[in-house]
């Protein structure tokens, strides 16, 4: 059973495609691609890193109304209601995609892992992201940036992306960033944490149970 999905997503505000292939680590039969295009480059940079180190196929195009600000992308001084920006905004918008395309491509949760944890150094910085693929959305992080921005990504919607992702995929996620001197390098290894936790989780235990006491997720 291949584990795909594609899916596109329109809103007044931005125009989605997602493609997404859980089963394309080195090594695997099916070779790894990755494109990434949301307007935003440091968000393109995360979410290919994602995919990288979470052993998957990735292709996701985002038009959106960049034009307007980057908080239809994300700054705070935005006169609009904030949480509604949030929901609309290009960075969320990919993020939930995503989340949705990573559901549906992952389909019953059956005969995986279900837990996974990632560590990932990047330089000085490190990051620790625990993932439970359980039907039960949550997410906590700790991210502790200091700078408004990173290249064109306010920095604020970092949590908001994992939220948006959690929610979209209904993972349990804990994501912290446990030191680091440098925003990009905290952010990036957040990401990449993340990816080894997905790999790990949603690797395939050659059995076909339901990985709950419950007997269903
Ligand atoms: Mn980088």
């Amino acid at each position: 059973m291949s584990r795909q999905a594609t899916i596109s997503r329109k809103t007044s505000e931005t125009e989605i495609e997602v493609s997404i292939d859980l089963d394309c680590a080195p090594g695997s039969a099916k070779a790894q691609e990755i494109s990434v295009s949301t307007g935003i480059g440091f968000l393109d940079h995360m979410f290919t890193a994602l995919a990288k180190h979470g052993g998957m196929s990735l292709t996701l195009k985002c038009k959106g109304d960049l034009w307007i600000d980057d908080h239809h992308t994300a700054d705070k001084s935005c006169p609009h209601c904030i949480w509604w920006h949030y929901l609309t905004s290009p960075a969320q918008d990919c993020a939930i995609a995503l989340g949705t395309a990573f559901k549906q491509a992952l389909g019953e949760v059956r005969g995986i892992r279900r837990y996974g944890t990632g560590f990932a150094p990047l330089d000085e910085a490190l990051s620790r992201a625990v993932i439970d693929i359980c039907a039960r959305p949550y997410c906590f992080t700790d991210l502790g940036m200091k700078r408004e921005k990173v290249g064109d990504l306010s920095t604020e919607m970092l949590p908001h992306i994992f939220y948006s992702f959690a929610i979209a995929s209904g993972a349990t996620m804990h994501i912290d960033v446990l030191r680091g001197e440098n925003d990009h390098h905290r952010a990036e290894s957040a990401f990449k944490a993340l990816a080894l936790a997905i790999k790990q989780a949603i690797e395939k235990t050659g059995g076909n149970d339901v990985p709950s006491t419950k007997g269903v997720l």
